[in-house]
């Protein structure tokens, strides 16, 4: 059975599901935006665990469009996968790099056995991608394959993100 695809208005640190990905950067040790509210709400154990993710190379634990998973503790969502999209910087292997975020989080769902699985607008914010491009591609990669979840669902803070989004999965 193929996942259902939702997209809602909403925080994403109130989801409940069985993982919420946050847009983290490179260290993996908190920051703004989504990341920053997703620490507050799993608490310091949240940052713990990060500090665990063993560096790939001096400074990094997660390079930008892999994906690393770690406990939710205080969220209501069990895990946090955390992933890193591109500083959007108007170049083509902008898309494939947003590509490869959302790809490689819902691979590592589908790995642990996971099914609903909550995503916010990965480097919308911070890191400038617009909305409704960050849109098309997080659309084409849910439709690369039947994901082996029960839902994925795309949780956007504001209303132009939303709209950007909604009509991008329909
Ligand atoms: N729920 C849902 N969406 C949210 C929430 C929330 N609680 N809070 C913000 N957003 P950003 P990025 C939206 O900047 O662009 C951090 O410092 C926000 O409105 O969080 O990938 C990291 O540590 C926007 O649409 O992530 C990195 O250094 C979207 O989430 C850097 O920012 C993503 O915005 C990553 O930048």
């Amino acid at each position: 059975m193929s996942a259902s695809i939702s997209v809602v208005r909403g925080d994403l640190t109130q989801q409940d599901v069985d993982a919420v990905v946050n847009a983290a950067n490179e260290r993996m040790l908190g920051g703004g935006g989504v990341d920053g509210a997703i620490h507050r709400a799993a608490g310091p154990e949240l940052l713990e665990a990060c500090r665990a993710v063993p560096e790939v190379s001096p400074g990094v634990r997660c390079p930008t469009g892999e994906a690393r998973i770690t406990p939710g503790f205080r969220l209501k969502a069990r895990y946090v996968i955390h992933t890193v999209g591109p500083v959007y910087a108007g170049r083509s292997s902008d898309a494939e790099r947003l590509a490869s975020a959302f790809r490689s989080s819902l691979q590592l769902a589908v790995e642990n056995s996971l099914q609903t699985l909550a995503f916010p607008a990965i480097s919308c914010g911070v890191y400038g991608y617009p909305a409704d491009e960050a849109a098309v591609v997080a659309a084409s990669v849910v439709s690369e394959q039947d994901w082996d979840l029960v839902e994925i669902r795309f949780v956007l803070f504001s209303d132009s993100v939303y709209d950007a989004f909604d009509s991008a999965m329909h």
